[in-house]
């Protein structure tokens, strides 16, 4: 996969050399450069932003440096090696929410362009222009305001890199996680049996794994329809069943009504 990044900031992709991402990079599955908006900038003073029209507090990112910048990273005519275009994600408080199932979507791409914005945001006819012709989705982390793009895409990467394929050691724990089936994953724990006092519970160490798996699914449904009931809401009703409506009833938590599976 290629992955270009444009920032005012590009130290703060400093990160990327470390972990798994770096050991991608190091393989070639993740071909990543990141780019310094103002590269594409002509005045003395490399000026990024100005005054909003219409007024109001702080400044916008000016259009120009950003057109040069998609021009030059999502080339209008095809490359020799037939280079598509990339998908351009531009992080933003008004963007359409993260998920894991948009981490999957993105993990199947050849080419992802993130462009980093900074101070009230980036001219929308930049948005508007390379819609015509590219994919271009904006997107956000999640209700609440940061300073500028630059962790979103942190996340994002972080997200979408571990789901390619030799990224992960252990591809299967994908499969027990948290949001891959719906459902919050069960508490962990490891040696020893005995800290201060807290013991591990029973079950955990019976190597039963019928019981184990019934227990984590349970703790599971619990945990989730605690912290996340629009989680369960969203379940489709074949997915639980009448024990797993049973450890519900069980920890006070309403099952829904008439979509209880045989
Ligand atoms: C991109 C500029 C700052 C936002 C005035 C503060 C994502 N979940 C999220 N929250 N905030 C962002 C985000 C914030 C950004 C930019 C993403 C570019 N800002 C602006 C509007 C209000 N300042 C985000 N993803």
């Amino acid at each position: 996969m290629r992955v270009d990044i444009v920032s005012i900031f590009p130290e703060y992709f400093a990160p990327l050399d470390l972990s798994l991402i770096g050991k991608a990079r190091a393989s070639g599955t993740v071909r990543l450069a990141v780019h310094d908006l103002r590269t594409w900038t002509h005045d003395v003073h490399r000026t990024v932003d100005d005054t909003p029209y219409g007024g109001g507090p702080g400044m916008v990112m000016r259009p120009e440096p950003w057109g040069e910048a998609l021009d030059a990273l999502a080339p209008h005519e095809l490359s020799p090696d037939g280079h598509t275009l990339p998908r351009l994600l531009v992080p933003s408080p008004a963007g359409v929410p993260f998920t894991q199932a948009m981490a999957h979507e993105l993990a199947v791409e050849s080419h992802l362009l993130f462009a980093c914005g900074r101070y009230e945001g980036i001219d929308q006819r930049v948005l508007d222009h390379a819609a015509g012709r590219m994919r271009v989705t904006e997107v956000s982390l999640g209700d609440y305001v940061l300073f500028g793009g630059e962790v979103a895409v942190l996340v994002i990467l972080e997200a979408v890199t571990r789901l390619l394929p030799g990224v992960l050691g252990n591809a299967g724990s994908l499969d027990e996680e948290s949001h891959a089936h719906g459902l919050l994953e069960a508490p962990m724990y490891t040696k020893p049996a005995n800290w201060r006092g807290h013991e591990v519970p029973e079950v955990l160490r019976s190597g039963d794994h019928g019981r184990i798996a019934r227990w984590r699914r349970d703790e599971a449904l619990l945990r989730t329809a605690s912290r996340r009931p629009d989680m369960i809401a969203a379940l489709p009703a074949e997915s639980l069943d009448k024990r797993d409506r049973a450890a519900l009833d069980r920890g006070g938590f309403q099952p829904r009504a008439g979509d209880v599976a045989k």
